[in-house]
């Protein structure tokens, strides 16, 4: 593929698998949310449940989920706890990206619960300038700037820091991607030229219902996994979640899994959408 990066040797890697998922809002239909209902509540749980089955049935080695993985910062208790069962039950390293509405910061939906001593496979990357965590075993650094409630003028992956010393650099951003026709009132810009220039491997978008590949220059991988609850269903794109390939030869390969049961998109079955370079 394309995608291998120029700046290092071909197999010198360890292979491994990556599941990326983003925009659970778990908790949106919650009691007190002004939008209190059972079913709808029962459906968001049960598509949590499906992404980790998905990731042990494809025995993927590391899970990132790319922001709003919780709704709002008042849901239940009950539901914190699921969500750390849920996290638990993968049995890898599961880092979260925080987005809009899990940002951190003043009233963050992670200082309810400690949910990392509940999973002790979680890291959530809570830092709003930046950080970096490292999975030593597996040879990969993630990099990722939290959302906090106050800027809408956040820009989730500008300026990130060099590639670090493990052989995989990945990132997790939480925006919206600078297309052609993007409305740009829209806040949470990431360009395609700060994908390029990030020089990681794979970044992990999220803030977008769609499965979609966005340009990211010739050597780097980026995609949205969509929610795996979307208005995007509809058209084939939705209720998904994006399983990653890393060769020892650096390639970057991605297969769109189903959490209902449809079939899986390859790599080149998935939308890609071009940037607009230059447009600000
Ligand atoms: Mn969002």
């Amino acid at each position: 593929m394309e995608s291998r990066a120029p700046w290092l040797p071909r197999g010198v890697r360890r292979p491994f698998r990556l599941l990326h998922t983003s925009d659970v809002h778990l908790g949106a239909y919650d009691r007190g949310s002004g939008r209190d209902s059972p079913a709808h509540r029962a459906a968001v749980e049960e598509n949590m449940r499906a992404v980790i089955d998905v990731g042990l049935r494809e025995r993927v080695d590391l899970v990132l989920i790319a922001g709003d993985f919780f709704d709002n910062a008042r849901v239940n208790e009950e539901t914190l706890r699921f969500a750390a069962e849920q996290i638990a039950r993968a049995e890898v390293p599961v880092v979260i990206g925080p987005g809009n509405h899990d940002h951190v910061g003043d009233n963050s939906v992670y200082d309810r619960l400690d949910l990392t001593e509940l999973a002790q496979n979680l890291v959530i990357q809570r830092s709003e300038e930046g950080e970096t965590t490292a999975i030593e075993d597996l040879d990969i650094e993630v990099w990722g700037r939290a959302h906090t409630e106050r800027s809408s003028d956040f820009l989730p992956l500008a300026h990130p820091p060099p590639r670090g010393e493990a052989g995989w650099q990945l990132a997790v951003g939480h925006g919206h991607f600078i297309h052609p026709r993007a409305v740009l009132r829209h806040s949470f810009h990431i360009r395609e030229e700060e994908l390029a220039e990030s020089r990681r491997d794979y970044v992990a978008l999220g803030h977008w219902e769609q499965l979609t590949r966005v340009a990211a220059g010739p050597h780097t991988t980026a995609a949205y996994s969509g929610a795996p609850q979307s208005l995007a269903v509809g058209s084939g794109l939705g209720g998904r979640v994006l399983l990653v390939d890393f060769s020892a030869a650096g390639d970057v390969r991605l297969t769109a899994h189903s959490i209902e049961g449809a079939e899986p998109l390859r790599h080149d079955e998935i939308p890609l959408l071009a940037g607009a370079p230059g447009r600000v």
